[in-house]
């Protein structure tokens, strides 16, 4: 019962947003069919995930690494964007202003139409040349060779991503934290909360006196502070919302 009086204040309060952020991490991906990073299905062969996006991990074996990467790159291409990606980037034009900041890697937002989007730890489609550091877009799957080279100078190429123990893009963290402190609702989807510096936005929002409303199946750390925690997946509710907010009933009020 409880549940739906959440859902019914969450909606009411976004009916009079006007700047809304959305955070989302690797759970609103897990209904398209992509491992979410800490599931059980997250494992890959035997290594963690954390394990390999590390700068050792590439030093001590850039094979091995962009083995995994190409795995995932592999994943992500026979996956689709689902309803709660859809969602999410209709409500760009809904909100006077809505930003999208996202953990994830796999692109599912901006194929599913997300344009203003902050990518906090990069996107698996690019690579990034080690020595001169520019940046390419690369959709192959599978990739080849293992490990790509820099076209230009044949240096080893490297995922255009943030690994752990690797600064986030400067820009790109300063603009999501300023956002997080302006934002008057702040949703956060799928995420367990636990990797900083993102799982610090929400706490900006909160700071700011913004309503954060948490969006998951199971509770995380950031349950205790969130005005509101919905329990369920972002593919049923954020569709949910959708309606109440924006579907006009049809005439005979089906
Ligand atoms: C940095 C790109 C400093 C690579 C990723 C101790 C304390 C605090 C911090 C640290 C610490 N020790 C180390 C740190 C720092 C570290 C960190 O936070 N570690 C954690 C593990 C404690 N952070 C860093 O290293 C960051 N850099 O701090 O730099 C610095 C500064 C200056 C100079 C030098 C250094 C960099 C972090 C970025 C790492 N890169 N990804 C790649 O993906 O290959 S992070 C990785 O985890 C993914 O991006 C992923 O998105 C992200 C977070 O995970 P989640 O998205 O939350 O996914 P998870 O599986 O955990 O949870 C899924 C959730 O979805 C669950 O809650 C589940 O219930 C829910 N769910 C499931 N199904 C659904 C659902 N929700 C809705 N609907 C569903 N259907």
């Amino acid at each position: 019962m409880s549940e739906n009086l959440d859902l019914a204040a969450v909606i009411q309060k976004l009916r009079s947003a006007r700047q809304v952020v959305a955070l989302t991490g690797s759970g609103i991906s897990a209904e398209s069919g992509i491992p979410t990073f800490r599931g059980a299905e997250g494992l890959w062969r035997t290594y963690r995930a954390q394990d390999l996006a590390t700068p050792e991990a590439f030093a001590r074996s850039p094979k091995l690494v962009w083995e995994w990467y190409d795995w995932r790159r592999g994943l992500m291409a026979a996956k689709n964007p689902h309803a709660g990606h859809r969602v999410l980037a209709a409500w760009e034009n809904r909100f006077s202003r809505f930003t999208l900041i996202t953990q994830n890697i796999d692109g599912m937002h901006r194929r599913a139409g997300s344009k203003n989007i902050l990518e906090l730890h990069g996107n698996i489609w690019r690579m990034r040349c080690t020595q001169e550091g520019t940046v390419t877009e690369n959709m192959d799957t599978p990739l080849s060779p293992i490990p790509p080279l820099c076209p230009d100078c044949g240096a080893l190429m490297r995922p255009h991503v943030v690994w752990f123990g690797e600064p986030l893009d400067r820009e790109v963290i300063h603009r999501a934290s300023l956002l997080s402190a302006q934002c008057d609702l702040m949703l956060v989807v799928g995420t367990s909360a636990v990797v900083q510096p993102a799982a610090s936005l929400p706490l900006s929002a909160l700071d700011a006196g913004a309503p954060v409303v948490e969006i998951n199946p199971e509770a995380t750390p950031l349950t205790p502070y969130a005005d509101f925690s919905l329990r369920g997946k972002a593919g049923d509710i954020l569709p949910q919302i959708d309606s109440a907010l924006f579907r006009v009933p049809r005439e005979n009020g089906s």
